[in-house]
């Protein structure tokens, strides 16, 4: 196609979206489309569409499938894995559902929530809220992801342990088939045993099998409190020993329990000195507890200080905070969110999102941190993450002071080999939270079992035989 004749393709979509919602480089800056969020990647779309209801979306899917044009959905663009922005061909369709982010209706007795799948997940929350309940997802980067992409990748955060992952989370989808036919499965029912599961295949198929186009959510009682502890812990061990008291000893309140190494916290410390990292110099390791309260503040606290006082006793804890007020408890939060963005700030690592069983957490972390620091003199770890999850952030930095294009250039895949090595021989997983997308999608084949991957190829090219959605992610 030549740089003056425009793709036919583009006259349907702006007869059926209107001219203001398929965009294109020569009349508009694509960059917030065409760049993944850690920009390590840039692709080029042939147009960006912004369908404003699921009938628009339909429309886009049949004149694409026509046109023999593939689309990359696209909600917050806050994925990690280069999923969601398109190739650099300039052939492909970048599909925004930014436009479709209406709360459809709110069933308090039901408790259950029907938003549309670009709806931002903080405004979910609110939501909720308003309706005086919890939607308990809870991330980083809950102000720009949308519900849609939540489910597409089927994010984890902050309060997995207690309430499930977003799969866990969604009793209903409707979703835009590859064929441009509309899926209607937004039922709110919590029992439906007739036949295959579509909306759990649809749930972390990172737009490779539909486009999700609104969702059914459950709601949950809000909490009278929730308090949240730091802890510092000797090891990681500790850490681990620290998570089976607190799930002894506070039961369902346990909905949180972050682990968060010194080496992570010195970077939050380092690029936002303001946000006052407690006692992060004294230990190698951290932990954040939340503790839901049903019956209030002060029997939180109580429950709180019972728990710590049985862990200083056992000698997993050696120092601890509990959060004196809300606004405490959030810079807590607050703390544990800003390492990606810390990390941001330090320059380009290796990140992982790696699972392996709880009780084998210690010896993942030990063995594998030797293999790296053996391998590259000087490498920083940032490991982090959910540890009641048995999910860690287990990230490498370049060592200080190198530069960090060359540090990728020259170690990325060794470093990769290595940890992905290391999660197999403890029956792990390479990706627990963030999904394949584009940058997995050439190891996925190499650590999963290869029963599962035929069966998922097959799953795709039935669904998607054209293989016009989100192509070259997940599966090839
Ligand atoms: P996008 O980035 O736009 O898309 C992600 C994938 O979903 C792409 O493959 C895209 O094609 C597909 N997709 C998007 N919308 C749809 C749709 N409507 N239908 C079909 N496919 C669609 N992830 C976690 O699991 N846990 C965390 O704690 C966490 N913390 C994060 C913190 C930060 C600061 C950042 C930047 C990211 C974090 N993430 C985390 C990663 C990311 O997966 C989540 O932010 C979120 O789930 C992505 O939502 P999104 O709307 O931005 O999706
Ligand atoms: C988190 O848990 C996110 O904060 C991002 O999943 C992790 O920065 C990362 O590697
Ligand atoms: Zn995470």
């Amino acid at each position: 196609m030549s740089n003056t004749a425009p793709h036919p393709l583009l006259q349907t979509l702006r007869e059926r979206l209107g001219h203001a919602h398929v965009l294109t480089a020569d009349q508009t800056d694509l960059s917030s489309y065409e760049q993944d969020w850690r920009k390590r990647i840039r692709g080029k779309a042939l147009a960006v569409v912004r369908p404003a209801n699921t009938l628009e979306v339909s429309d886009v899917i049949k004149a694409c499938a026509q046109a023999r044009v593939s689309v990359v959905p696209q909600g917050g663009n806050t994925g990690l894995v280069v999923g969601s922005i398109p190739d650099a061909s300039g052939t492909q369709v970048l599909l925004s559902l930014q436009r479709m982010n209406a709360v459809r209706h709110i069933d308090t007795d039901n408790l259950t929530l029907t938003v549309e799948a670009g709806c931002i997940l903080q405004n979910v929350q609110q939501a909720a809220e308003q309706a005086g309940f919890l939607f308990p997802l809870s991330l980083g980067a809950e102000g720009s992801c949308t519900i849609g992409g939540n489910l597409a990748t089927n994010a984890g955060g902050t309060q997995v342990l207690r309430y499930g992952n977003a799969r866990d989370l969604c009793l209903g989808l409707e979703v835009v088939t590859a064929t441009g036919d509309v899926l209607h499965g937004l039922s709110g029912l919590r029992k439906d045993n007739t036949g295959y599961d579509l909306r759990n295949l649809m749930i972390g198929s990172e737009g490779t099998l539909g486009i999700i186009t609104a969702a059914t959510l459950k709601l949950f009682p809000m909490p009278a409190a929730q308090l949240t502890a730091w802890a510092a812990v000797p090891s990681v061990a500790d850490a681990v020993k620290l998570l089976g008291l607190a799930h002894q000893h506070l039961g369902a309140g346990l909905t949180g329990f972050e682990m968060m190494g010194q080496f992570a916290l010195s970077l939050v410390d380092k690029h936002y000195a303001h946000l006052r990292v407690p006692l992060w110099q004294d230990s190698p390791y951290y932990v954040l507890l939340e503790n839901s309260d049903s019956e209030s503040e002060a029997h939180a606290r109580e429950r709180f200080e019972h728990l710590l006082e049985l862990a200083f006793n056992d000698g997993c804890v050696r120092d601890a905070i509990v959060a004196e007020s809300l606004s405490q408890t959030r810079n807590l939060w607050h703390i544990r969110e800003s390492i990606t963005l810390a990390q941001v700030d330090e320059g380009l690592n290796i990140k992982h999102d790696i699972s392996v069983p709880i009780s084998s957490i210690p010896d993942f972390v030990a063995q594998t941190d030797a293999l790296l620091k053996k391998e590259i003199a000087g490498v920083r770890l940032v490991n982090f993450g959910h540890l009641g999850d048995g999910n860690l952030h287990y990230n490498v930095q370049a060592p200080e002071g190198a530069d960090t294009a060359a540090f990728l250039r020259e170690h990325e895949d060794t470093v990769n080999t290595l940890v992905y090595q290391s999660v197999r021989k403890f029956g792990g997983s390479i990706s627990a939270e963030h999904g394949v997308g584009s940058m997995k999608v050439d190891s996925l084949p190499d650590y999963k079992d290869p029963v599962a991957l035929h069966c998922m190829q097959h799953i795709k090219h039935a669904l998607d035989p054209q293989g016009l959605l989100n192509p070259g992610r997940v599966v090839r």
